[in-house]
């Protein structure tokens, strides 16, 4: 397969390199741990390492060392479509090489091949109360499919440690060529009545979303794959991702640790602020009666300060620029639909919410991130039911911790295990510090 194999044929200079900086130079020190770090969720303290995506504070993402219209514009594409196929991304997220349009053909022909969803899946979907939250669901499928995990399998057959990758990237591939269908099925039975639509043979991974979705508009597809390529991967230290590879580090198969993953991406401060960025647009929609005055949206922004919550969709915990995230999904509004309502009040909540959060002098950054503008473009399809965006977030996010989860194990990447200190101690170093 021509994942594995291309993977297989650089191995070894990338298990050199890391033997070699662990042997010869393991005691150089790259960062030093302050109190306020330690008492404030480890940020900044670089001690995790990928080579798949990198964020940088002003630039914002750079995958394998692309910027994302690099990507765009660098990935093979189906003729007539305006967006990458979402298989392209995936080779290269684990190639670490652009792929030609026969490789990500190929790709996306793996993912065709392992694409059938288990009947049992779907009936434990329909088993549960009709309240459970999408991400809910989607999290339980990808568990339930654990029972079909390689690496599980073949680890207690006694599997060499240098083939862990090759199980974990078997295990990958059958993983991600059923998203699609499980988190449009999600939505067709809780919003639409339970009428699932037939994944299409003909469609590539992406366009195959969107025609399950049941979203007729052509340029949705497109849409899609924009959607299913930018919020892939944000290097490691953002919760899905440390879970995933935390959960991963364990030797856990790919499905429990991407599980883990998805239960941290489906909290408000991570990837639920697509679901509450849109409920907070839809607010100001419902009091303005439309889309208000500049001077009425500040004072809503002012208000939702005051009493103590949040603007979703704005702040980071490492961007201080607005996320090019962002950027590439305003400019596919702004190509197809600038006049939509609610496109037009998240442009306007850009303008007018930054300086609102510099004034009040708390958040780092001001600016938006991935998520201020994601339902705004959904929902413009039709696609309004807003708390199943974490689950699309969801469906692109594990394409990028599953690559991280298989170079990894290829890197024989060890557990986990941080040292943790008792407040007494930290008082102590503070003395000595005096
Ligand atoms: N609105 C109001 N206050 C904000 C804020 C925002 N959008 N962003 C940060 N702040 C506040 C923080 O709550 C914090 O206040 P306290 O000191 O009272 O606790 C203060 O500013 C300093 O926070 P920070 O250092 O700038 O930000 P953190 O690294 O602690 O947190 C968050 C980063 C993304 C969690 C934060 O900016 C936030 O809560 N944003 C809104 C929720 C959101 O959009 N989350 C999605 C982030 C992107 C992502 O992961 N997507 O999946």
């Amino acid at each position: 397969m021509i994942l594995a194999d291309k993977i297989s044929a650089q191995l070894p200079s990338w298990r050199e390199r890391t033997k070699k900086l662990n042997k010869e130079f393991g005691e150089v020190v790259i960062d030093k741990v302050t109190i306020s770090q330690a008492l404030g969720g480890m940020r900044n303290i670089k001690s995790l390492v990928t080579d798949i995506s990198y964020v940088d504070p002003v630039e914002g993402i750079r995958f394998r060392g692309y910027t994302i219209p690099e990507l765009i514009n660098k990935l093979p594409k189906l003729r007539g479509a305006e967006m990458p196929y979402v298989g392209g991304l995936y080779y290269f997220l684990l190639v670490g090489e652009v792929p030609t349009r026969a490789q990500a053909v190929e790709v996306e022909n793996e993912w065709k091949k392992r694409s059938k969803v288990p009947a049992y899946i779907f009936k434990m979907l329909k088993s549960m109360p009709a309240e459970t939250h999408p991400m809910t669901l989607y999290s339980m499928a990808v568990l339930a499919l654990q029972t079909q995990s390689e690496f599980a399998r073949q680890y207690h057959e006694g599997l060499k440690k240098d083939d862990f990758w090759l199980a974990m990237l078997e295990d990958s591939l059958n993983l991600t060529a059923k998203l699609p269908e499980i988190g449009a099925y999600i939505y067709r039975m809780k919003y639409k009545g339970g009428k699932a639509i037939k994944p299409k043979k003909n469609l590539d991974w992406g366009a195959n979303f969107a025609h399950m979705m049941g979203v007729e508009d052509p340029t949705y597809a497109d849409l899609s794959r924009l959607y299913l390529i930018i919020h892939s991967d944000h290097e490691s230290g953002n919760v899905s991702a440390h879970a995933t590879h935390l959960v991963g580090s364990a030797l856990s198969d790919i499905y429990y640790a991407t599980s883990a993953g998805l239960n941290g991406l489906a909290g408000p401060l991570h990837g639920l602020a697509n679901q509450e960025c849109l409920g907070w647009l839809l607010d100001v929609y419902k009091k303005f009666n439309g889309v208000p005055s500049k001077d009425e949206l500040r004072q809503f922004a002012w208000d939702t300060l005051n009493s103590g919550q949040v603007i979703p969709g704005y702040g980071h915990a490492v961007l201080r620029k607005t996320d090019p995230r962002f950027t590439a999904q305003a400019e596919f509004g702004s190509k197809h639909f600038p006049n939509s309502d609610m496109f037009r009040l998240a442009m306007m909540v850009y303008e007018v919410v930054p300086p609102v959060l510099v004034e009040q002098g708390k958040a780092k950054d001001p600016w938006p991130n991935v998520d201020a503008i994601s339902g705004s473009l959904q929902y413009h399809y039709g696609v309004k039911e807003f708390d199943f965006y974490t689950v699309m977030f969801g469906i692109s996010r594990l394409l990028g911790v599953s690559a991280n989860a298989v170079w990894a194990r290829a890197l024989g990447q060890p557990i986990e295990r941080p040292k943790s200190l008792t407040t007494a101690m930290l008082e102590a170093e503070a003395a000595k510090a005096k």
